[in-house]
């Protein structure tokens, strides 16, 4: 008894002695995800309705998590006109109910209600303030750049989550496979849980890049575990495919899609991927770009290739992602070319076939216009794709919340009469982004690049919810309620894009990156036998009359392809949105801009600005020590830092490099570049494909 007693004195002494650090331990990996529920809740399914795998998971939550005492009560509704879905929550004196034509709906309501909870917004819930929601974008799907090895292309987050090797084979039996690694499989859990409660219902696995290993046996059966993971929580599976994979797979000696050979090998393909996965949501193809294989190698067509993927993908009801970003080398404007690609085939894709078009018509830039194509298409279905993932705009080292990028894309689109933009193949909407989750144990490298992964999933689902909501929304659940920090933390946020785009290309300046890996200035990239298109000076076009790219109606045209008012407004230097000036214009250095500086004092004036206020965003930070855990505040402590640092690299590099050009006086209130040009023209920041680089490494 005595040595009883002695034992469980130890062990509540070490456990009491580890509190503290397990109290306070804090690694980001719970996201946005930190209910303190009191499980008080009583959560039953109306009369009739049968319990399932999804709906097991909604009253988990609820049981778990609310804090209320009222009962919760989940109700499944007629499907009407509604989306499967849609949802609506209803408080009567009796409790709360949640009620929708499907499970993911009523999970999707669940989650819905814990965040009107979080965020301290559950007044607007009253008897006679019912909230229906139905999400805008049927497929709401993350692009997972990552490869079958292990590593993730532009990803900054550590490795991929999927660890193919420890992830168990589905046998053709249907019967769920057997995790060795139970850690990985709760991961992916983890993974689906906080897709689903935003509203993120589909995902890639792997990069547009595809190999075609990822078609093989083992690697759809592997897939099929996933799936397996991710279907009660709403979101289906899809593949990133090679189009060469008949011949790089399949021993065949061609992949023309018009080869009956050809045609059956993707058929079988697809029908052994339906027998593991019979929700499986299809294919997103990258072809005849940067050297991927596709069609036009056996003198085919964007339409020869994606409708015969879609008649082997309909009798499933699968479809086809096909991407628009195509250029050619030696092309008068890359801008230019999806659209001369794509229009001519207007009409004639399958219907389930949808066009994926990059937001911009170049590749993700801090600032871009909208890719003209999306605006023109008639008779095609089009889906955009965001990148989330922060390739130009600083990898998981700088702060840049993205939403009001995604805002302005979504504000242009509406910009043209509704007439101008009908298309009639609007019955279903898609929205993909680019991930930015990794291996890292907070999943995005930057705690508060969580908040891009969050926003793309608000947005996806309702476009009309303004940056700023979602911002508090994120830093409420994932942080403090407390408003002295939320308050200070919204603004930084919302004003972290703009300043990204100040001190890295004000203006409409785009592509003026470091070659390779994109981070940190480089306008003067030139290595002996590059592509043209992949330089910067094919983008800034400095010269010493001014500096930009001439895409007018005396250019390349580029404005012709977008419909009014857009076409005039970007075709006249003095309607142009200043934003955009060297997007559209080659623009004199003298030229006067409207606050009556000339645009090289201006150019100036913006890098210093980015630069200070990049500063500031430091400042910001260390007042937001008392409300934050230690970990999270250090790790993103030196970010800050370090992007505070690059800010400066930029401001001296490009106000330094641009001057060769202007040949005129830098004002004298900004402030003087730490380096000599040649100095910083000698640096290239060493870094490797997924890791982003370490403090030191800055000059
Ligand atoms: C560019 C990336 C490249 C991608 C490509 C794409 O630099 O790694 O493969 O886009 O979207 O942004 O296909």
């Amino acid at each position: 008894m005595a040595k009883h007693n002695f034992r469980t004195f130890i062990l509540w002494t070490l456990a009491l002695l580890m509190l503290p650090s397990t109290m306070w331990a804090e690694n980001g990996s719970d996201l946005w995800l930190r209910y303190k529920g009191s499980n008080t809740a009583q959560v039953i399914l109306s009369k009739g309705l049968k319990s399932s795998p999804t709906l097991r998971i909604a009253m988990n939550e609820l049981n778990s998590n609310w804090t209320g005492n009222e009962t919760i009560t989940l109700q499944r509704t007629a499907h009407g006109g509604d989306k499967p879905e849609s949802f609506t929550l209803t408080r009567t004196a009796q409790g709360i109910t949640l009620a929708s034509p499907s499970d993911a709906g009523m999970l999707y309501a669940s989650y819905t209600l814990l965040r009107l909870q979080q965020t301290g917004q559950l007044s607007r819930l009253t008897p006679n303030n019912p909230i229906s929601e139905s999400p805008q974008n049927d497929v709401r799907i993350l692009n997972h750049w990552d490869n079958p090895n292990g590593t993730v292309e532009r990803g900054y987050a550590g490795a991929s989550l999927w660890k193919w090797d420890a992830i168990p084979v589905k046998a053709k039996s249907g019967k769920q496979a057997k995790w060795n690694d139970t850690a990985l499989q709760a991961r992916i859990e983890q993974y689906a849980r906080a897709n689903a409660s935003v509203g993120i219902n589909a995902t890639v696995l792997n990069n547009v890049n595809a190999k075609p290993l990822m078609l093989s046996a083992d690697m759809i059966g592997k897939a099929a575990s996933i799936a397996d993971i991710l279907r009660p929580y709403g979101m289906r599976v899809y593949l990133a495919v090679n189009f060469g994979s008949p011949h790089g797979l399949g021993g065949l000696d061609t992949a023309d899609p018009l080869n009956p050979e050809v045609i059956k090998w993707w058929k079988n393909k697809v029908d052994s991927i339906y027998q593991l996965i019979p929700d499986f949501g299809g294919f997103l193809v990258k072809a005849n770009s940067e050297g991927e294989p596709g069609p036009m190698d056996y003198g085919r067509t964007h339409v020869d290739g994606a409708n015969m993927l879609a008649d082997a993908l309909a009798p499933h009801k699968g479809i086809v992602m096909w991407r628009a970003f195509v250029y050619a080398p030696g092309s008068k404007d890359r801008a230019n070319q999806a659209y001369e690609e794509f229009m001519p085939l207007d009409g004639k894709f399958r219907d389930n076939v949808t066009i994926q078009i990059k937001n911009g018509p170049i590749d993700f830039q801090p600032r871009e216009a909208v890719s003209p194509l999306l605006f023109s298409m008639k008779h095609t279905r089009m889906m955009p794709e965001f990148q989330i993932t922060q390739e130009y705009t600083g990898h998981s080292i700088h702060t840049c919340y993205l939403a009001p990028m995604w805002k302005e894309f979504f504000h242009t689109l509406q910009i043209p009469a509704a007439s101008d933009m009908a298309n009639d193949k609007n019955d279903m909407r898609l929205i993909a982004g680019v991930a930015n989750i990794g291996d890292d144990i907070n999943w995005c490298g930057n705690d508060l690049a969580q908040a891009n992964w969050y926003a793309f999933g608000r947005l996806a689902w309702n476009e009309q919810l303004t940056s700023e909501e979602i911002a508090r929304e994120f830093l409420m659940q994932t942080f403090t309620a407390d408003p002295q920090f939320v308050d200070p933390m919204t603004a930084l946020l919302m004003h972290s894009r703009e300043t990204v785009v100040s001190y890295m290309m004000p203006l409409g300046l785009h592509h003026i990156f470091a070659g390779g890996h994109h981070y940190g200035p480089e306008p003067w990239y030139a290595p002996r036998g590059s592509r043209e298109d992949w330089l910067p000076r094919y983008y800034h076009r400095a010269d010493s009359l001014g500096i930009g790219f001439d895409r007018t109606s005396k250019g390349s045209r580029n404005t012709q392809q977008y419909p009014e008012p857009l076409r005039s407004l970007y075709d006249n230097i003095n309607t142009c949105p200043e934003n955009l000036i060297l997007w559209f214009h080659h623009a004199s250095w003298d030229y006067l801009m409207q606050d009556g500086l000339t645009l090289w004092q201006n150019l100036c004036y913006k890098y210093e600005t980015g630069a200070r206020e990049a500063e500031q965003f430091v400042e910001v930070w260390q007042q937001m020590k008392p409300y934050v855990d230690s970990e999270r505040y250090e790790s993103m402590l030196w970010r800050f830092q370090r992007q505070a640092r690059d800010a400066w690299w930029w401001h001296d590099a490009c106000i330094l490099y641009f001057q060769q050009f202007s040949q005129r006086p830098i004002p004298a209130d900004i402030t003087a570049p730490r380096f000599q040009l040649d100095q910083l023209m000698k640096f290239h920041i060493p870094i490797d494909n997924y890791r982003a680089p370490k403090p030191e490494q800055l000059p």
